[in-house]
């Protein structure tokens, strides 16, 4: 398995579509932070930033996301597509398929997606998505898709994310390599983001979601919403029917899966 490098990325890269420039950093704070250092600097559509160990890495809400150097695939994708900026959670579908189909290209496993950010294998998150925006006036300028994904990682000692995280060497039982997981999930995000704004992204993505017509509980800001997840709308929002019928589109949150029967 060769280690990762910007010319070991290049040359694996060579004759995909998409990518237009490489940066790998051994270290990085965030790889998103460094994809919106380069989005500021007006770096091309598709930059693509990897690192190898990430000493801020983060989730949503300024949560920590925790990766041992050197086992992960830590990256970023600058896009600048022409979506509205409500639209913006597509970005996170193409990134969550992306992954899904890579991982299903290189093992033998079977990927899931929980709404509306995790990369989930037989039960357990593998992967998260972190998708940042910025906007001109009411336009998107660029926005950042980070991409966490668990490839050669041992959970087992973690005590804190144990029994929730989980990675592709321990669901396959062998280590994978990184680089070709990463040719793959470019490749995916590259017909993916052909189709951003195409009703056959959200269909793909609403097959995945292991939260459709699941009980769920809804964790929002400012509320906390019980109920049965219907369906997903074409802006990425989750469609629950609450216990007193009323139907509630939620946009960001955290949803837990109620295992009770409905
Ligand atoms: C996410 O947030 O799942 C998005 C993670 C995105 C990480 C990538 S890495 C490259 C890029 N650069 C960054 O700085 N970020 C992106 P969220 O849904 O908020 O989930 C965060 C929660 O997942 C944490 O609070 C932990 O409970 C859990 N967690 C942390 N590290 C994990 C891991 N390696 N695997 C599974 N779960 C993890």
């Amino acid at each position: 398995m060769e280690p990762l490098s910007r010319e070991a990325i290049e040359r694996a890269l060579a004759g995909l579509p998409l990518v237009r420039q490489v940066v790998y950093l051994p270290v990085a704070s965030s790889t998103n932070d460094v994809a919106r250092a380069l989005a500021r600097e007006r770096a091309p559509e598709a930059s693509l930033v990897v690192a190898d160990e990430q000493t801020s890495g983060r989730g949503r809400l300024g949560r920590a996301w925790w990766a041992p150097p050197g086992a992960c695939l830590l990256l970023s994708l600058l896009v600048r597509p022409r979506l509205p900026p409500r639209r913006a959670l597509r970005l996170t579908m193409i990134a969550g398929l992306a992954a899904a189909e890579a991982i299903e290209r290189v093992t033998p496993l079977s990927a899931r997606l929980k709404w509306p950010n995790d990369i989930w294998l037989n039960g357990k998150k593998a992967g998260g998505i972190l998708t940042e925006t910025a906007l001109t006036g009411d336009a998107l300028d660029y926005a950042v898709v980070g991409i966490g994904l668990n490839v050669n990682v041992d959970f087992a000692g973690q005590a804190e994310l144990a029994g929730l995280a989980t990675s592709l060497m321990t669901e396959a039982g062998q280590p994978v390599d990184r680089l070709t997981v990463l040719c793959a999930l470019l490749d995916r995000f590259a017909a993916w983001y052909a189709e951003a704004a195409s009703p056959r992204l959200t269909a793909a993505w609403a097959e995945r979601l292991i939260t459709l017509r699941q009980r769920v509980r809804v964790q929002a800001d400012t509320y906390t919403l019980e109920g049965l997840a219907e369906a997903v709308d074409d802006d990425g929002g989750l469609v629950v029917r609450a216990d007193d019928g009323a139907l509630h589109k939620v946009y960001a949150g955290d949803v837990s899966l109620r295992h009770h029967p409905i």
